[in-house]
């Protein structure tokens, strides 16, 4: 990727997409090339045909995709499944038809078994039953892993699969039915805050455990992984470390400065209990993530004291 290559970040307004696409303006890649939901509905193959065939990216990040927390997997399993497959399998397709040099698919640590030995190597993919509430998302992020696989057996293409960990940070969603749980902590403890409300729900037991890996750092290794790998195998990308929910919450609470208490609904799924990545591939490789957990989570509120009033759906 030289400086003036014609890059293309699909999902450009998304976390993941909006942290590529800043990170390739701050390393002076100044040819990159958008598209919003209005001008391009990735789920449309006619559609997706003709923009590649008028805008003829030379490499592709593929960071368009229907997202959302543990309830919302659950909750649309279509969209979840529907759109993803759809989306990933049109850019792909077009990607390679079109001539692009390579292309980066962004999958999720929820393609692994719910009960995958931890750390969770790569290729423990496909050795067990997937978690039920994103089993849906996982599928369609499974066979975009395996058609990457497949156009390089076939066509010796240059696809390349990155596999993040829980991410956050700037520009996440905040819609409390629909979020991940970092977000929805530190609304939660926000909103607590400033109404001086006795008590914070927190979903589920606290006892599960998650690895949570900052935005910018995930783009940072998305840039690298174009630049240095090129393998059919997938690639781990997450900070080697994890702390349960209970944890997360006390202190996203220390952070935003709440003084109240703390409940767990337990009516609400727990989901997989641990999901930890084993990075050492990438690792090998020269990369590791620069944020640690407490700034990153400072970054993220500040990031949405800033931007609240567009988060106000509850
Ligand atoms: O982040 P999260 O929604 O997704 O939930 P997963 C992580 C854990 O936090 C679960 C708990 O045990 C939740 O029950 N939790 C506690 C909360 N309070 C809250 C809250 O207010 N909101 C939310 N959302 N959770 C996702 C998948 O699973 O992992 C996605 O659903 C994706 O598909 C992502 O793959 C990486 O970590 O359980």
């Amino acid at each position: 990727m030289q400086p003036q290559s014609r890059i293309y970040v699909a999902g450009h307004r998304g976390l993941v997409g909006s942290a590529i696409y800043r990170q390739l303006q701050q390393q002076g890649y100044t040819n990159v090339i958008t598209a919003t939901r209005q001008e391009l509905d990735l789920r449309d193959e006619l559609a997706v045909r003709r923009w590649f065939d008028q805008q003829q990216p030379e490499y592709v990040f593929l960071a368009a995709a229907k997202v959302g927390g543990i309830l919302a997997n659950a909750t649309y399993p279509v969209d979840f499944l529907q759109d993803n497959l759809q989306i990933q399998t049109n850019v792909i397709a077009h990607s390679f038809r079109t001539g692009v040099k390579k292309l980066l698919f962004l999958g999720s640590s929820c393609i692994y078994p719910k009960f995958a030995p931890q750390p969770i190597k790569e290729e423990y993919l496909l050795t067990g039953a997937l978690e039920p509430t994103n089993q849906w998302y996982a599928v369609a992020k499974i066979a975009g892993i395996k058609l990457c696989q497949a156009y390089r057996q076939q066509y010796g293409w240059s696809a390349i699969c990155a596999m993040p960990t829980n991410l956050y940070g700037p520009g996440d969603n905040f819609d409390l039915q629909t979020s991940h749980v970092l977000p929805a902590l530190i609304r939660k403890f926000h909103e607590a805050k400033v109404q001086g409300q006795p008590q914070v729900t927190v979903w589920g037991t606290g006892t599960p455990r998650r690895e949570f890996l900052y935005v910018d750092d995930l783009a940072d290794a998305c840039i690298f992984l174009m630049q240095h790998y090129d393998d059919p195998e997938i690639i781990n990308v997450g900070t080697g470390e994890d702390l349960s929910i209970k944890e997360l919450a006390a202190l996203v609470q220390k952070i935003v400065g709440y003084q109240g208490e703390i409940v767990y609904d337990t009516s609400k799924p727990d989901g997989t209990p641990r999901k930890l990545l084993d990075i050492s591939r990438l690792q090998a490789l020269g990369w590791q993530a620069q944020t640690p957990l407490a700034l990153g989570i400072e970054k993220t509120y500040e990031w949405y004291l800033a931007h609240a009033q567009g988060c106000t759906k509850a």
